[in-house]
């Protein structure tokens, strides 16, 4: 019995990382009726795998239980579940500073995500060789003043790759956000020779998919582990109750449990509202009240 990591998978055959090297592994016949949120196995997920005789197989015969893990809502109508990455400590979510022009509002909905998991968000703000440090740092001030961690990278002038790379050789990430942002770009200048598939904005929309796949995890040399991910068109929410929602919002905190009706306001229509009145008063961002209005109004959440 040798204990890994799962690297990628493709058609049920699951690459894991052990001390003694990478071997494709099988899940075992039991695991795959017993029911886990979203898929059973998936990159992230530390396992115990067995070599099978005879034979140079091996298969998957436990799965520990997940730490932490990604869960976006399924794309489609019955409500489920779809688990990304496991076992991960932080979500950097990266959008472009141009080409594709970045939809704030989607970073937030990412943002949300990453707290409602209880995981450490950092945002990049890649291809400021196309916007200007000045004008990129202008359009994300917005999350430096709310407390995040916010890096400006150009995968093609090598700027802040340095900065990105110092964050990633610690624990397990995932770089998330829309297609041809330039993650895989980004890795691939984080580590140099890793040869991830990349290809032009224009390209993806003639051929209308994207770059990246599936989700794979990659041992960098400097110790860490880091997800490059398909890009997301869009991203349902999931878990996510309607009376937590402001709690996401790391600026809202110094006015919740000030409004009138203390523990069941939604911030959105009651009157004496503590948050709606700093957004008002300027002290919280137009922009981000807007989303949180959106995502409370919307039928985004699931379950609700
Ligand atoms: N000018 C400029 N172009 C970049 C930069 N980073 C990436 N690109 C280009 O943007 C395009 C998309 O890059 P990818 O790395 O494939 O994007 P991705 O986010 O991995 O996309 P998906 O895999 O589809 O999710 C490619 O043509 C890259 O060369 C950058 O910093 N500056
Ligand atoms: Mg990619
Ligand atoms: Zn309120």
């Amino acid at each position: 019995m040798l204990t890994g990591i799962v690297l990628r998978s493709s058609g049920g055959v699951y690459e894991v990382e052990t001390a003694e090297g990478v071997h494709e592994a099988l899940l075992r016949g039991r695991l795959k009726l017993e029911s886990r949120v979203g898929d059973r196995v998936v990159v992230g997920d530390r396992v115990e795998i067995e070599a099978a005789t005879p034979g140079p197989a091996w298969t998957i015969e436990h799965v520990d239980e997940r730490h932490s893990a990604l869960v976006r809502r399924a794309p489609g109508k019955a409500p489920k579940a779809k688990v990304i990455v496991a076992n991960l400590h932080r979500v950097v979510v990266v959008f472009a500073s141009a080409d594709p022009e970045p939809h704030l509002r989607m970073l937030d909905r990412f943002l949300v995500l990453a707290e409602s998991s209880d995981l450490d968000a950092v945002v990049v703000a890649n291809k400021i060789d196309l916007l200007g440090q000045a004008a990129a740092r202008a359009r994300f001030h917005v999350y430096e003043e709310i407390g995040y961690r916010v890096v400006f990278t150009s995968a093609k002038t090598g700027l802040g790759v340095g900065e990105l790379r110092e964050i990633l050789c610690e624990g397990i990430s995932t770089l998330t956000g829309p297609s041809g942002v330039g993650k895989s770009s980004l890795l691939n200048a984080v580590q140099p020779g890793l040869g991830l598939r990349v290809s032009a904005v224009s390209e993806r929309v003639r051929k209308g998919r994207h770059t990246t796949v599936t989700a794979e995890l990659i041992h960098l040399e400097c110790g860490g582990y880091v997800a490059d991910t398909p890009g997301l068109r869009e991203i349902g929410l999931w878990g996510v109750d309607l009376d937590e929602l402001g709690l996401y919002f790391p600026e809202f905190e110094p006015y919740l449990g000030h409004c009138r009706y203390r523990n069941s306001c939604t911030h959105s229509h009651e009157p004496g509202c503590s948050v709606r009145a700093a957004a008002e008063r300027g002290e919280i961002a137009e922009s981000r009240f807007d989303s949180y209005l959106r995502l409370v109004h919307g039928d985004d959440l699931d379950g609700a």
